[in-house]
C-alpha cells in the first residue's frame, strides 16, 4: 500500500495531487527548483526537496534528481502531474526498475501512443475510427504526391513523433506537396529527432473533444464521458466545459465505447484521454491519446463526481476500480478557464512578475485551482498559467453565468492576466449558443478583441484631469486673493474636442 507520494511537479498539479493524498492519509512529498523555493506547493507538502537549478531541464526534468528524493524521502511513489515527465516512458521504466510505483502507465503503453503511425495501426486493428490517411511512413515523395492525388486535396502531412500541431502541415494545393513534406520532416527532426511523417485527410473546421477514461490493473476499463475542447488558441486550450454542446447521447455512447477500446488495444492501466476530432455531422476520428492526468480533468470530476487523483492512486496501489460504467453519469454543467500570467491584448504576451493583490472567487459551485499568492513572484521558467477556474452549475446557462460572477470578482493586481479575455469569450454569441469549433477565436476576433476606449474611461479622464487642474488653481488662489474662486471644469474637460492627452 502506498503510503507516501512524492509529486515530480510544481504549480497548481502539484498542489492538486497533494490535497488528495491528504484526504486519502497518503504523506506527501513536493520537489522543487531554486526558483521555487517560495512556491506554495513546498508548504502544502509534508516534506520537500531541493532538485536542483530553475531550468527545468536541470531541475524537474532530471530523472536522476528526481529518484534521488524519492529515495531520501522514503517515498514508494511518484505521481508526474502532467508537462514535464508526465508521458517520459523512460522515466515510467527507470521508476519501475527502482521499486517505486509510477502512478501512471507502462513506459509500452506510452511509446505506442506517443508514436501517432504505431497509435493509428493499432486503433484501427481495435477498430476505433482514425483520420483516413497513411499508416506508414513517408519514404518516397513521388509515391506521397500519387497517394495524395488518389484521396484528394486538402490533406495534412503529421509528424509521427508529433503532438500539439509540431511538424504539421496543411496542403491545399499540388504543387504544395512536396515542400510541405521536406518542411515537415525537418521541422520534425529538430524537434524530435524523428523525421516520420504521414498523411491525413484534412478536416475541415473540426470540434476537439476527448474521453476520459480509466483502467485498472485487472482488465477493467470504463470512461467518464467527454470534454469539449474547441476553444483553443495556437494549440493551447482556453476553455473546457462537459458535456459537449453538440453530444448526442448515441454518439456519446458510441465515442465513449471506442474511447474505452483504444485504452484496452494498449493494455492501459491509469486514467488517460482519448483525443477525437469531430465533424459538423458528429463523424468523429481518433487523433491521440494522452497518457497522463489532463490540465481539464476538473471538469471531468464536477460532472462525474469522481476524484480522478485518487482512482490514479487506488489503481497503482493494484485496486480493481470500485464503479461500472453503468455506475456513472453526468450531472450538470462544468466550465474551466485557464488563467494566465499574459497580457491577452497585447498578442498574448507572457507577463511573469510579482502579484501585489490578489482576491480568488468563491461561492456556490466555483473551484479554483490554483498556486499563487499576494507578494508571490511569478517564475520566467516554467509555464505562466497560473489558475484554473472551474464552476458547476445544473445547466449549461447557469455555469456560464456562475463562470462570469465568478471571474468578475477575481482580482489580481500587479500583473496582467488573461481575465478580461476569458469574460469576453462568455459573452459572444456562438459561445452562448454552443456552435463553436477550433476556429471559435478566429472566427469572433471581433467580439474577443480588447474594447476600444469607451465614453465611460474618457469621463473618467477627464474628471481627473479637471480636479488636477482645481486643485492646481485652488493653491494659486491661496496665495492670490484677488482670483475670483476656482471652478471644478470637469464638464469642459470631457467635451470631445478638449480630450485630454497625457
Ligand atoms: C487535424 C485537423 C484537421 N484534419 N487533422 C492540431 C493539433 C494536433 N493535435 C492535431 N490538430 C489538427 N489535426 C486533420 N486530419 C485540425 C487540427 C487542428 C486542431 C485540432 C484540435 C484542436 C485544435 C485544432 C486547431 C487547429 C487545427
Amino acid at each position: 500500500m502506498i503510503k507516501k507520494i512524492l509529486v515530480a511537479n510544481r504549480g497548481e498539479i502539484a498542489i492538486r495531487v497533494i490535497r488528495t493524498c491528504r484526504e486519502m492519509g497518503i504523506k506527501s512529498v513536493a520537489v522543487y527548483s531554486e526558483a521555487d523555493r517560495a512556491s506554495l506547493h513546498v508548504r502544502f507538502a509534508d516534506e520537500a526537496y531541493y532538485i536542483g537549478p530553475a531550468p527545468s531541464n536541470e531541475s524537474y526534468l532530471v530523472i536522476d534528481n528526481i529518484i534521488d528524493a524519492a529515495k531520501k524521502s522514503g517515498a514508494d511513489a511518484i505521481h508526474p502531474g502532467y508537462g514535464f515527465l508526465s508521458e517520459n516512458a523512460e522515466f515510467s521504466e527507470r521508476c519501475e526498475k527502482e521499486g517505486i510505483i509510477f502512478i501512471g502507465p507502462s513506459a509500452y503503453a506510452i511509446n505506442t501512443m506517443g508514436d501517432k503511425i504505431t497509435a493509428r495501426k493499432k486503433m484501427q486493428s481495435a477498430n476505433v475510427p482514425v483520420v483516413p490517411g497513411t499508416t506508414e511512413p513517408i519514404t518516397d515523395l513521388d509515391k506521397a504526391v500519387e497517394i495524395i492525388n488518389e484521396m484528394g486535396l486538402p490533406v495534412m502531412i503529421k509528424a509521427s513523433a508529433g503532438g500539439g500541431g509540431k511538424g504539421m502541415r496543411l496542403v491545399t494545393k499540388e504543387e504544395e506537396i512536396v515542400p510541405a513534406v521536406t518542411s515537415a520532416k525537418s521541422e520534425a527532426f529538430a524537434a524530435f529527432s524523428n523525421d516520420e511523417v504521414y498523411i491525413e485527410k484534412y478536416i475541415n473546421s473540426p470540434h476537439h473533444i476527448e474521453f476520459q477514461i480509466v483502467a485498472d490493473k485487472h482488465g477493467n476499463c470504463v470512461h467518464l464521458f467527454e470534454r469539449e475542447c474547441s476553444v483553443q488558441r495556437r494549440h493551447q486550450k482556453v476553455v473546457e466545459e462537459t458535456p459537449s454542446p453538440i453530444m448526442t447521447e448515441k454518439v456519446r455512447d458510441d465515442m465513449g465505447e471506442h474511447a474505452v477500446a483504444a485504452a484496452m488495444a494498449v493494455n492501459y492501466s491509469g486514467a488517460g484521454t482519448i483525443e477525437f476530432i469531430v465533424d459538423d455531422e458528429l463523424n468523429y476520428y481518433f487523433l491521440e491519446m494522452n497518457t497522463r492526468l489532463q490540465v481539464e480533468h476538473p471538469v471531468t470530476e464536477m460532472v462525474v463526481g469522481v476524484d480522478l487523483v485518487k482512482t490514479q492512486i487506488n489503481i497503482a496501489n493494484g485496486e480493481e476500480l470500485d464503479f461500472k460504467q453503468e455506475d456513472l453519469k453526468q450531472t450538470g454543467h462544468a466550465i474551466e478557464v485557464r488563467i494566465y500570467a499574459e497580457d491577452s491584448d497585447n498578442n498574448f504576451m507572457p507577463n511573469p512578475g510579482t502579484i501585489e493583490h490578489m482576491t480568488e472567487p468563491l461561492g456556490l459551485g466555483v473551484r479554483h485551482d490554483g498556486y499563487v499568492y499576494t507578494g508571490y513572484e511569478i517564475p520566467i521558467y516554467y509555464d505562466p498559467m497560473i489558475s484554473k477556474l472551474i464552476v458547476w452549475a445544473p445547466t449549461r446557462p447557469e455555469a456560464i453565468e456562475r463562470m462570469k460572477r465568478a471571474l468578475y470578482t477575481y482580482k489580481i493586481t500587479g500583473i496582467k492576466t488573461s481575465i478580461p479575455f476569458l469574460y469576453r469569450i462568455l459573452d459572444v454569441p456562438d459561445f452562448i449558443n454552443g456552435r463553436y469549433n477550433t476556429h471559435f477565436i478566429q472566427d469572433n476576433e471581433k467580439y474577443l478583441l480588447p474594447p476600444k476606449k469607451d465614453s465611460q474611461q474618457e469621463e473618467d479622464l477627464s474628471a481627473i484631469a479637471a480636479f488636477v487642474n482645481y486643485l492646481a488653481n485652488l493653491d494659486n488662489h491661496n496665495e492670490n486673493h484677488n482670483c475670483k474662486p476656482p471652478v471644478n471644469n470637469w464638464k469642459i474637460f470631457g467635451r470631445k474636442k478638449n480630450v485630454i492627452r497625457l
